[in-house]
């Protein structure tokens, strides 16, 4: 049976500075898995995004807006705090409603996955602070991991677009790819990659799995511009060093959209809990609208 989806595309704005992507990057993202995409957003457009997001983070963090308190009430600690500040800033903030929101990105989304309809999943933020700034959630490694396990879907047909929101230098911890793994099956989540006394391996699925450094090839930590982008499938193993400057914070955005017609699985994430999702059914719902048709 064809399933309705509810029509709720709320892109209002037009963003002229976000580029289309080319035909060549679209062989490459389905080729490797991922694409980087330099120059998808202009670099004045990029320093407004960092402005947006740092206020957000800013205010969610101090507890000023209430807003982790109302997503997650069990939230323990400053990690994990930040981390649930980390999610969605467009509920905080209309400019990235907007941004988030936008045919430009959904369009370069549709293109990448060949798929529409499209909805929007989450945006995210991904903050290292500088060496030396104290701990927070993204400081450290991000362990080598898939985004599809960690999520309530019922398929894998979904991409993140990860945006440097300020210039991240190679040792600042880019976003790193095993080339063709999106051809994986989902292989568990980072937050279950545990050793016998159930401590997190930092390096994640490659200390569980070694095989897949030798399968596939590590892509390069990217100098990336403010504006430049990642894109990467959500089978995408990926993973990314820690911050090593002593001097700057690396700030990226990340938004990810997938096939509308993709289900609920019921399956616990702070994104999707306590939204009245209904299991085995789209996700017509206001926090995940149809971006294209
Ligand atoms: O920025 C990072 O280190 C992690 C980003 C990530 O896991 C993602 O974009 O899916
Ligand atoms: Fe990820």
């Amino acid at each position: 049976m064809e399933v309705q989806l509810q029509k709720q595309s709320l892109a209002t704005r037009k963003f002229d500075q976000i580029r289309e992507v080319t035909e060549a990057e679209v062989e490459f993202f389905e080729e490797n898995g991922w694409v980087k995409l330099e120059r998808l957003l202009a670099p004045p457009l990029a320093s407004e995004l960092l402005q947006h997001i740092q206020k957000v983070m800013d205010t969610r963090i101090k507890g000023e807006d209430g807003y982790v308190a109302e997503r997650a009430p069990d939230a323990q600690g400053a990690l994990m705090v930040e981390y649930v500040a980390s999610t969605n800033l467009r509920e905080s903030d209309s400019w990235l409603e907007d941004l988030a929101v936008c045919h430009e990105l959904a369009e370069a989304s549709a293109r990448l996955i060949k798929t529409r309809p499209l909805r929007l999943f989450a945006d995210s933020v991904f903050h290292k602070p500088k060496r030396g700034d104290g701990e927070a959630w993204f400081s450290g490694q991000t362990p080598w991991h898939q985004d599809y396990p960690a999520t309530p879907l019922d398929r894998a047909n979904d991409l993140q677009i990860w945006v440097a929101a300020c210039e991240i230098t190679p040792d600042m911890g880019c976003l790193q790819y095993l080339s063709g793994s999106h051809r994986l099956p989902p292989m568990g989540k980072a937050t279950a990659y545990r050793d016998a006394n159930g401590k997190m391996f930092p390096k994640g699925a490659v200390e569980v799995y070694p095989w897949l450094l030798e399968k596939f090839e590590v892509s390069p930590a990217f100098h990336m511009q403010p504006g430049d982008a990642l894109a990467h499938h959500s089978l995408t193993m990926h993973y990314s060093q820690e911050n090593q400057s002593t001097k700057f914070d690396r700030w990226a955005w990340g938004s990810r959209r997938m096939d509308a017609r993709i289900c609920y699985n019921g399956a616990p994430n702070h994104r999707t809990d306590g939204r009245g999702l209904q299991i085995d059914k789209p996700f017509d719902h206001p926090a995940f609208p149809v971006v294209i048709e």
